[in-house]
């Protein structure tokens, strides 16, 4: 019997993710545990504590007490924020990591599923196709984090039999719980927006080409490696996952098929030498070879969803 503990129940991932698990394993198996506030869903349909992940003691006393035998740990200051706090976001995405490593050395919640992301890929990195295996010199506080996280994930399963299992998410598109302080936000933002005002200012240029997954698509990855067999499992850093590639300007040109007047415009911020340093596309060949990533969505399916939804979600 699996007995999941979430951390960061609350956020972009975490608040469909609860629920999807919760779906397989049953309401009462998957604690939901955030220092913040989470969706109604999740606290009416099973059990929900605060718990702050910075915390080791409280942490272990947790898994130990509801004997919890894996953990997703999902609490990361994303890249935008992370660079206007860089040794703050450090601490933070360091220490929410190595406290989850540590918990699995030490207690019998051995299983932690931990996000990368195709931040730790950097300007000299191939942007196109994007290989598993390549040159990483990623150059944001958020992408150096994400790459020391993976070898530190990969050490704790070498060195002492830690389950640690970890995807590259490329950005991730959901209406439900609006995204935070990422650089990919833009492509969440805009259909918000579309619905909302039909309008929008994107806040990179409009051909930024970024590697976007659909959340359904991203759950479904997420499980799936969570579940695959560990012979199944050639790396223990971090996979590779692509999803789709698109600009500002082909989002807003698909919007454009259910709502031909709306209008955009480019005011490029800081979040512009972002996403000019991390991939255009990815290969994502040995995710699908060794545990079956297979997702489905297409820009223009992803908009049918996403536009309908947020018009359910604003009441519009
Ligand atoms: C971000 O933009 O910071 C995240 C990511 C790609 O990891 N969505």
């Amino acid at each position: 019997m699996e007995r999941i503990l979430i951390i960061g129940c609350s956020g972009q991932i975490g608040s469909e993710l609860t629920l999807a698990l919760r779906k397989i394993y049953g309401n009462d198996n998957v604690f939901a545990t955030d220092i913040k506030q989470p969706p109604k869903d999740i606290l009416e349909s099973g059990p929900f504590n605060t718990l702050d992940v910075m915390d080791y003691n409280n942490l272990l006393h947790f898994v130990v007490r509801f004997k919890i035998t894996q953990v997703y740990n999902l609490a990361a200051v994303l890249s935008g924020n992370a660079e206007k706090i860089p040794q703050q976001a450090w601490e933070i995405n360091m220490r929410a990591l190595m406290n989850t490593l540590e918990l699995a050395r030490d207690s019998d919640a051995k299983k932690l599923f931990w996000p990368s992301s195709i931040a730790v890929f950097g300007p000299t990195t191939p942007r196109h196709n994007t290989p598993q295996l390549t040159v990483m010199e990623p150059n944001t506080v958020y992408g150096i984090s994400k790459l020391a996280g993976e070898r530190w994930g990969e050490y704790y399963n070498r060195r002492y039999g830690v389950d640690f299992r970890s995807l590259r998410y490329p950005g991730l598109i959901s209406y439900k719980t609006e995204a935070g302080g990422g650089t990919t936000d833009y492509a969440v933002e805009i259909y918000y927006e579309a619905v909302r005002s039909n309008s929008y200012t994107c806040f990179l240029s409009e051909d930024t080409a970024l590697p976007m997954m659909f959340m359904d698509d991203a759950i479904k990855a997420t499980i799936q490696l969570m579940e695959a067999n560990p012979d199944k499992l050639s790396l223990r850093s971090s996979y590779n996952v692509g999803g789709m590639s698109f600009t500002p300007k082909e989002v807003v040109e698909a919007i454009r098929k259910h709502q031909p007047d709306f209008s955009v415009s480019y005011e490029p911020d800081f979040r512009q030498a972002i996403a000019d340093s991390w991939p255009a596309s990815i290969d994502d060949s040995q995710a699908r070879a060794d545990w079956g990533l297979n997702d489905v969505y297409t820009l223009d399916s992803m908009t049918e969803v996403m536009l309908q939804e947020i018009r359910k979600k604003l009441n519009k």
